[in-house]
């Protein structure tokens, strides 16, 4: 998509910091880290949002938990880490285009949101 900064992204047009790309995925540090380890995996091709998911495309989701996977052992998360997806206003998705943030080395917090007031 034209105006995808993620897209941008994936077709190496803007650059990033990669830690694994194939056919389908590529995975880039977070340009605002919230932990030691925080990665970006993306699809390479345009999905906006978890939202969007369908039968059509979903085996590439089951593909980015895979490569999740394999970058937990490379990246040294043998202690455990977090998957986070996004979606939404609520969620406080910024990015319009699907990713999955893995986030280790340290210890997270949860709940992971403030309880109201
Ligand atoms: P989210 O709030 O879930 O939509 O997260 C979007 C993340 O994308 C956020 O943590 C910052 C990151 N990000 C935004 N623009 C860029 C960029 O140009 N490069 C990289 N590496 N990360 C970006």
């Amino acid at each position: 998509m034209a105006d995808c900064i993620f897209c941008k992204i994936a077709a190496g047009e803007i650059p990033s910091h990669k830690v694994y790309e194939d056919g389908q995925v590529v995975a880039f540090h977070d340009l605002d880290p919230q932990a030691p380890v925080h990665v970006l995996v993306i699809p390479k091709a345009h999905i906006p949002s978890a939202a969007e998911i369908t039968a059509e495309n979903s085996g590439v989701v089951a593909h980015i938990f895979e490569v999740i996977a394999k970058l937990s052992g490379e990246l040294g998360l043998e202690n455990g880490f977090r998957v986070i997806n996004n979606c939404g206003a609520d969620g406080m998705q910024s990015v319009q285009h699907l990713h999955f943030h893995l986030l280790g080395k340290r210890k997270m917090g949860w709940p992971p949101f403030p309880a109201e007031a």
